[in-house]
This record gives structure tokens, C-alpha cells and sequence, in this order.
């Protein structure tokens, strides 16, 4: 039993199908804070989703993902598609500056209805960022993006949540930093799908190359899927190795389609955003409870005595809430 999408959601929808790219902003807000009114927003989007191809580009910090992403929209526009990035930040001062250079990319496409850039950070979400990143993916498919990228550093548990939801995963290293094996065994690395040599404008980039040809062909790395990963060079400075690397991420997508593995991930996905969000619903009850119930529970807390008793009638009150 769906419930209907309350009017003021009715209405800035309608702005961000003419085109507004304020109201989409809004809009990204409203999720990326989710409760149980936007829940519903959440679910009205969903509903129309599941067409896009969601695109995970990891690797470690200055690698060059944001400046090779910058390239692949370029790329990518230029093949008639609409383009959304999602770039998680760990919420660090170190990358406030990546921050500022996905503020200033946004000016390049400003005008543009077909690239749309929001960075998320662990800080100050409500909802958590594995949830916030997987409503935005849902938003964006919903709305007509047909590509969409998610830049993260890869490692964390809510990162590998929302790479998790990629189809084609990108990891991204440069020369001198993928010479050990184990420094592809963080996070979702050694799962890539396409595997780019960044940075290869610098001399040693042909030992890397070698080294991580050498590892998908022994097939310590790789997705499992039968796809084969494929290693590419480039510069993104330079915009060496943009096309092939756009051409690649057809060709995974048309293979992902021909065996079905594209909603098998759309399938996974929703999986886990049920969960997330069915989590965070009961713990904003659980929250307005404790904060109902503070009198109560200032009395009570002094004694030990049945915690699990006392911990369990919270939690029904709380379903109750849900309920509601
Ligand atoms: N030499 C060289 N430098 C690059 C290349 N791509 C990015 N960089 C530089 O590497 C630094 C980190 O890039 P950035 O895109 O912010 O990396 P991120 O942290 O992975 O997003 C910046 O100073 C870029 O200008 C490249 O292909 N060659
Ligand atoms: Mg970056």
C-alpha cells in the first residue's frame, strides 16, 4: 500500500522536471536527511528508477579521480548522456579543497541540465552516508540521469555500501602507489571492473601497468563476474585515455545488460536501502521516544535492575511510533 506523495513534494518535483536545478538541489536535501515523510518521497523516486548505470570510481586519496571524472563527464556529455556525480568525502580538512574543486567543476556545467555534481560527507547527515549516497543514486536514476558516478576513497564500511551498489566499479591508482599487491586489497579495489593507470605522463607508469596487467591475468584482482578487467593508461591532466576508458564502461554496461546482471545490481541495491532505511526509522522512533520519555527514564535509570525489561519497553513504544 503506497501512500501518496504529500503536495509539497508534488510541487518542487514539478520544479525539478522543468528544469530547476535549485529545487533538485532542495530536493537532494530532503533525502539525503531522510525521515519518514521524505521516506515517501524516497519511494515515489525509486519507483521510477533502475535504468542508470551507477559508476564507482575508488582509489586513494590524489590519485586523481575528481580531475579524471571531470574528464569522463566531458566525455560522456559529449555522447548525449546526462551525468551525475555523487562524491563521498571522509569529512576531513585535508579534502575540504576537493570540496571547493567539485564547487568550481559545478560552475563549468551550471547551465546545464544534464550534469549534476553533490558531494556528501560524513558529517551532519542525519541519515547516515550509506543511506544518504544510496537515496541520492535512486533520486538520480529516477530523474533521467543515465550515468551516474559515485567518487570515493573506498575504504569504511558505508563506502563499500555504496560501491557495493555500482555496476561498473573503476579503480583508479598511479605510478609507484599499485606496486604491492596489498595496496589493492583495501576496500572494494581488488573488485574493479577497469582499472586505470592514472598519471601516466610520469616514467613509471609502465612498470604499474605491467604489474597490474600481471595480477588480473593471474586473476588475483578482479570482479568475479566473468568479466574480464581491463587495464587501461591514462592522464587525466593531460585527457589521455578519456575515450577508451568511456568506450570500456559501454562495453561493461552492454555486457552487464546481456546477462542480466544489470538489475541483479538494482535488485542488491534496493536490498540494502530497505534495510538502511527500515534501520533508521526505528532508531529516529527510538530517539523520539527517549526524548518523550525523559522524565521516566531519569527516574529509573538510577537502578540496574531489569535493563533488558526496561530496554524492550522502549522498543515497543518505539514500533508503536512507527506504526503510526
Ligand atoms: N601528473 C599528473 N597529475 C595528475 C593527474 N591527474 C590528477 N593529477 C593531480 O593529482 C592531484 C590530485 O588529483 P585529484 O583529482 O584531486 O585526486 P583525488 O584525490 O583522487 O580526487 C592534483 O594535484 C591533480 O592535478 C595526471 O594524470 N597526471
Ligand atoms: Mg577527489
Amino acid at each position: 500500500m503506497a501512500e501518496s506523495l504529500p503536495e509539497k513534494y508534488q510541487r518542487l518535483l514539478k520544479r525539478v522536471e522543468d528544469g530547476d536545478l535549485r529545487a533538485l538541489g532542495r530536493l537532494l536535501t530532503y533525502l539525503e536527511n531522510i525521515d519518514r515523510e521524505s521516506a515517501i518521497l524516497l519511494e515515489h523516486l525509486a519507483r521510477r528508477a533502475g535504468r542508470a548505470q551507477v559508476i564507482g570510481v575508488t582509489g586513494i586519496p590524489g590519485a586523481g579521480k575528481s580531475t579524471l571524472i571531470g574528464r569522463l563527464i566531458r566525455e560522456l556529455r559529449s555522447r548525449g548522456y546526462k551525468v551525475a556525480v555523487v562524491a563521498i568525502d571522509p569529512s576531513s580538512p585535508l579534502t575540504s579543497g576537493a570540496l571547493m574543486g567539485d564547487r568550481l567543476r559545478m560552475q563549468e556545467y551550471a547551465t546545464d541540465p544534464g550534469v549534476f555534481i553533490r558531494s556528501i560527507s560524513t558529517r551532519g547527515l542525519k541519515g547516515g552516508l550509506s543511506l544518504a549516497g544510496l537515496a541520492l543514486v535512486e533520486a538520480f536514476d529516477a530523474l533521467g540521469f543515465d550515468k551516474i558516478i559515485i567518487e570515493t576513497v573506498g575504504v569504511g564500511q558505508a563506502e563499500v555500501d555504496i560501491m557495493n551498489a555500482a555496476h561498473t566499479i573503476i579503480v583508479l591508482t598511479m605510478p609507484g602507489a599499485g606496486d604491492d599487491i596489498q595496496a589493492l586489497k583495501a576496500g572494494v579495489m581488488e573488485i574493479g571492473d577497469i582499472y586505470v593507470i592514472n598519471k601516466s605522463d610520469k616514467p613509471e607508469a609502465s612498470k604499474t601497468y605491467e604489474y597490474i596487467t600481471f595480477a588480473v591475468e593471474k586473476g588475483d584482482i578482479g570482479p568475479g563476474t566473468g568479466w574480464i578487467p581491463r587495464v587501461v593508461k591514462a592522464s587525466a591532466i593531460m585527457g589521455a585515455g578519456i575515450k577508451e576508458i568511456a568506450d570500456i564502461i559501454d562495453e561493461h554496461w552492454k555486457y552487464l545488460r546481456s546477462k542480466g546482471l544489470d538489475k541483479e545490481k538494482v535488485k542488491a541495491r534496493r536490498r540494502l536501502l530497505i534495510a538502511l532505511l527500515a534501520e533508521n526509522l526505528l532508531r529516529r522512533s527510538l530517539e523520539k521516544s527517549l526524548e518523550e520519555r525523559k522524565d521516566e527514564l531519569e527516574k529509573i535509570s538510577e537502578e540496574a535492575e531489569d535493563l533488558v525489561g526496561k530496554a524492550l519497553w522502549l522498543a515497543r513504544h518505539a514500533c508503536d511510533t512507527i506504526r503510526q
